[in-house]
């Protein structure tokens, strides 16, 4: 293939707009499929709708260079393949220019965040990126991190290259970036803030206090359903006569809201529909982490113990899924805010209509992984919410023992079970030690002494640890696809 050409057909599809004129402001780190079906389509939206050619991306992996690999050879090109029920859509997404590799030069990649050329930082590095140990602080002991604090040229965190790139901008009298936090977490920003205000700190006390009077961290809620890329979606373009090392497949919906808080300017996205600017994030991201990655999350445990591959699948379940609209309805709804514009009730209709898209190939493994660090916000927050309210948690607490049956490693035919997470080993170990389902009790409270997880309230909570305990319980002696039947016979 001919560098900075994709061949489609007979013919070589490239962006409208003058690639080479495009300069590169905007610096993100996790370039994985998430951000390329999400941010950089927008940004692509943008560019192509406006002819402003100042807001090229440049791509950054932290951990591993494959895709950055794949990606040169192809000059950074890709397709973009929109998934409806009915008809695929394909995009040439052009507006990724270049991509950096922490793990084989870090110091080129702080040096291009140093560069006053880059105006925005914008992240998707997953919840465990963050090295939360609580709101307001990071894990300063982590091994990373430590390495982070003591080597300032040779970053391996995204909160240690951020950290380091404003210092080295403060030292040189560069206008900071606006760091943009596009991760599944409630008050992105403000959590992006306290961890690396948690590690400034620690590291400098005058940085820390530049950084906390000048950089503004504004919150995001970002939302489009978008499954790891297989071999088969490769193929399958292939087929059409594209041939691309690393598409993207991902559904129509798309929708970005964020705060309008930015330090050295920023992109109008706001011209297309899916963007809105906004002063308040949280109640959108409320919405959306508790309705859609929330009863995700209860699919993929109890789905994946069913033996449902993919999220499409679940829903194939009626049980299943009258199961997780009510919980919608009784579970999480009454822990919310409505958000301006937003009819809840559709919401809900559209969340259940976008699970069903048969063409979304989205594995419940692939949600099921590092639910130690996603459950307290998707599962465990709305519980808190709703015992304060003396409402329902029945199906939050079935999310719960879903998520305990699955993290002990194997499933219902005795199969072992690929658990991935920060806390595997632990999670497996505690299983192992009280024989599973022989001493469900003592079992359950070890899981729910992990306070990183759970607190010191949830397990002192009876209605929740009784709620689970019956849940567990159930799981055990019956299987998840009975309980999910029964259940949905009580609705
Ligand atoms: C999913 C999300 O993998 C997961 O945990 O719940 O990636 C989800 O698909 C996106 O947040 C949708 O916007």
């Amino acid at each position: 293939m001919k560098r900075n050409e994709f061949l489609l057909g007979e013919k070589f599809i490239v962006p409208s707009y003058d690639r080479e004129k495009l300069q590169t402001s905007i610096l993100h780190m996790g370039t994985g499929a998430f951000h390329r079906a999400h941010q950089a389509y927008i940004n692509e939206q943008y560019i192509k709708q406006t002819g402003d050619l100042k807001w090229g991306i440049v791509g950054s992996d932290l951990m591993s260079a494959t895709l950055a690999a794949k990606l040169k050879e192809q000059d950074y090109l890709y397709t973009l393949v929109t998934k409806g029920a009915k008809q695929d859509d394909i995009t040439i997404i052009g507006c990724i220019k270049d991509m950096y590799v922490g793990v084989h030069n870090s110091q080129a990649l702080l040096a291009k965040m140093c560069d006053p050329s880059i105006r925005i930082v914008t992240l998707t590095i997953t919840e465990k990126g963050y090295y939360r140990k609580d709101k307001q602080s990071i894990q300063i002991d982590n091994e990373a991190i430590q390495h982070d604090l003591q080597n300032p040229n040779e970053p391996k965190t995204a909160i240690g290259y951020l950290v380091h790139a404003l210092d080295i901008r403060r030292k040189n009298s560069i206008l900071p970036f606006t760091p943009l936090s596009c991760d599944n977490l409630p008050q992105n920003g403000a959590t992006l803030k306290a961890m690396v205000l948690s590690f400034a700190k620690e590291y400098n006390q005058e940085l820390y206090q530049w950084i906390k009077e000048n950089v503004p961290f504004p919150c995001s809620m970002v939302d489009r359903i978008t499954p790891a890329t297989t071999q088969e979606d490769i193929e399958k373009l292939e087929k059409t006569g594209i041939q691309d090392a690393a598409p993207v497949v991902t559904e129509p919906f798309l929708q970005w809201v964020i705060e309008d808080k930015f330090v050295n300017g920023r992109p109008d996205w706001d011209i297309l529909d899916s963007v809105q600017f906004v002063k308040d994030v949280a109640v959108f991201e409320e919405m959306k982490l508790r309705l859609l990655n929330g009863t995700h999350s209860t699919q993929a445990y109890l789905g994946y113990l069913a033996k449902y591959p993919y999220i499409a699948t679940c829903m194939q379940d009626l049980s299943l899924q009258k199961l997780i609209r009510t919980m919608m309805d009784t579970d999480i709804t009454p822990s919310l805010t409505c958000p301006p514009g937003i009819n809840l009730d559709k919401y809900k209709d559209s969340l259940i209509e976008r699970y069903k898209n048969p063409s979304i190939c989205h594995r419940t493994w692939q949600i099921a992984m590092d639910g130690s660090e996603k459950l307290p916000q998707r599962i465990l927050n709305p519980i808190r919410e709703q015992l304060a309210k003396n409402k329902s948690i029945t199906y939050l607490s079935l999310a719960v023992a879903a998520w305990i049956r699955y993290v002990s490693g194997i499933d219902e035919d005795n199969n072992k079970i690929d658990v991935r997470d920060p806390l595997a080993d632990e999670l497996r170990a505690i299983a192992e030690k009280y024989e599973y389902n022989k001493n469900i009790n003592d079992m359950l409270q070890a899981y729910l002494n992990i306070e990183s997880i759970f607190s010191s309230d949830l397990p002192q909570n009876e209605k929740f640890v009784s709620s689970v305990t019956s849940w567990l319980t159930k799981l055990y002696e019956e299987g998840a696809r009975v309980v999910i039947a029964k259940a949905a016979t009580q609705i």
